[in-house]
């Protein structure tokens, strides 16, 4: 099955477009966990039990693995592994560089890792690209319009009339490719939301930046006009409670974010 089928699948089977984040830091998971033998699977497996009835995607940053040198990387494996299979896994990795790497990049997400979908950067245009555009059966997720301040220092830059990042989305659309296709809004841009949809009604959009970042979850499904979509959220679920009601707490978090993303067919 295609990303994109297994994506509308899922959201399907349990009415939610919820995206739960496993951005996993020794230095914010309960202490007690710190003495197994790997404590940030221990807690992701919890953390996954607790809030997989509610998770369309889990969304792994590989930068909180990268940061423990073999280890990490070790738990990012044994976490995905720990994944239902009919639950789509985004590596947010942002990749892309010239063809040869960019092609061992996309072996290492999706040959190694075995994950449905990796976030990219366009800067490097086409060919940077083509080495996961080209896999038909996952999805690659375009950096568009981040969520954090720094997105107005290119991406909304006015080049031929236009934002930079509207000319990321018509160009990235354009192209040749086998594999599904997204594309990632910061959840702080609402405004831009509602215009983006205007060009890219059908287009997956991958949607970070609820809860800690500050976005808001009613005007982000109002300006989203129903269009196909990831909501993530990270913080707000996996650290949403301390000690030993850790999991209690996910789950009451992830509930609540998928209740109040919704779901209309
Ligand atoms: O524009 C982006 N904003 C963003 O926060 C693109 C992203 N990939 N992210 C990622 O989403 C960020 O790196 C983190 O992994 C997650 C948001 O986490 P949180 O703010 O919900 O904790």
């Amino acid at each position: 099955m295609n990303a994109i089928n297994k994506m509308n699948a899922r959201q399907l089977a349990i009415s939610s477009r919820l995206c739960i984040g496993l951005d996993t830091e020794l230095s914010k998971i309960p202490q007690y966990l710190l003495s197994d033998e790997s404590p940030i699977v221990s807690f992701n497996q919890q953390i996954i039990e607790a809030t997989s009835e509610f998770a369309s995607a889990y969304k792994i940053n590989t930068a909180f693995y990268e940061q423990y040198g073999v280890k990490g990387w070790e738990a990012l494996t044994q976490t995905i592994e720990s994944i239902p299979n009919d639950i789509i896994t985004i590596a947010d990795a942002k990749r892309a560089d010239i063809g040869n790497t960019s092609s061992a990049y996309a072996r290492a997400v999706f040959d190694d890792l075995h994950c449905d979908a990796i976030t990219v950067n366009p800067y490097m245009g086409y060919d940077s690209l083509a080495p996961f555009l080209e896999r038909e059966d996952r999805m690659v997720i375009v950096l568009a319009l981040t969520s954090n301040p720094g997105s107005s220092d290119f991406q909304r830059l006015i080049s031929q009339g236009k934002p930079i990042y509207q000319h990321v989305i018509e160009t990235v659309l354009s192209w040749k490719r086998n594999a599904s296709l997204g594309f990632v809004i910061g959840a702080t841009h609402p405004g831009e939301l509602a215009l983006i949809r205007q060009y890219a009604h059908e287009s997956v959009l991958l949607i970070p930046g609820i809860g800690a970042q500050g976005g808001d979850i009613d005007a982000i499904m109002k300006a989203n006009a129903n269009g196909p979509v990831f909501i993530n959220v990270s913080r707000g679920i996996q650290y949403a409670g301390e000690g030993e009601l850790f999991g209690e707490k996910a789950y009451e978090a992830a509930k609540y974010y998928k209740e109040r993303i919704g779901y209309d067919t």
